[in-house]
């Protein structure tokens, strides 16, 4: 037998859920829009989007574009307690980094040339040099930490996927499901996705736990993720996928 429902729990706003086994693996059921889905969490990875320096405190990439940085700051206490229950869940988490060589040979010149010499892209900043790998400013924020053993996927675009590694990584854990969070939403966040989505990954994206400089942007980033039935995923929240996976 394929499915069978073992018991049915109440979570904290007294919605039913179910933990089935399909297969001998246990799978909960995440309320998300624009309908539930099931997952299971052995196939399931969180991937953290660029939650560096850079993008989030003064004196990076993101202040360098004419950004207000501290708007990035929502995204972190989600991050951490999606983090935080994935470690707890043994579930794979990789976390991704966008920067280039000290030598700027992976920065296409139409990346580079864009905004003032002084702040571009390789200049030297109060965190180092902006957006290079190996910088202060490059790494990712304390609060976001990654531990030793979880991979750490260093990009030269706003895709997760290319030129890099992920993909491989991915298959060679099973995974079939991707929790994606971080920032910007509508940049490396929905980039990423749209790679992801194409490449028969489910993606989930947790509202609370991206961020832009734009609200509007992300707001309607994520409308656009969930529409025509989830063209390319499904929106949730931190609450409900810690609650889902809690129950585990
Ligand atoms: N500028 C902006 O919103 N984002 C980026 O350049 N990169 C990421 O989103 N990580």
């Amino acid at each position: 037998m394929l499915l069978a429902s073992l018991f049915i729990a109440s979570n904290s706003r007294g919605c039913a859920f179910q933990i089935r086994f399909i297969n001998n693996v246990p799978t909960v059921t995440v309320i998300a829009e624009p309908h539930s889905i099931d997952v299971d969490t052995s196939k399931t990875a969180l991937l953290i989007i660029d939650m560096q320096r850079d993008f989030l405190q003064p004196g990076g990439f993101g202040e360098s574009l004419g950004n207000d940085v501290s708007k990035l700051q929502a995204a972190i206490p989600a991050c951490k307690a999606l983090l935080s229950i994935a470690r707890n869940r043994g579930m794979l988490v990789i976390h991704t980094r966008e920067g280039h060589r000290s030598d700027l040979s992976d920065a296409p010149p139409a990346k580079l040339a864009r905004g003032s010499p002084t702040t571009r892209i390789g200049a030297m900043g109060p965190m180092g040099r902006i957006l290079v790998r190996g910088e202060f400013g490059h790494d990712i924020i304390a609060e976001l930490a990654p531990l030793p053993g979880e991979p750490i996927i260093d990009k030269p675009g706003k895709g997760s996927f290319y030129a890099t590694d992920l993909q491989l990584i991915l298959q060679n854990h099973g995974i079939s499901t991707l929790i994606v969070c971080g920032v910007t939403t509508e940049v490396c966040v929905h980039t990423t996705v749209r790679e992801a989505n194409d490449r028969g990954f489910k993606c989930i994206v947790p509202s609370d736990a991206c961020a832009s400089y734009f609200p509007e942007f992300h707001d309607v980033a994520l409308r656009m993720i969930k529409a025509q039935g989830g063209i390319f995923g499904w929106v949730s929240n931190a609450p409900s996928l810690v609650e889902a996976f809690s129950h585990q």
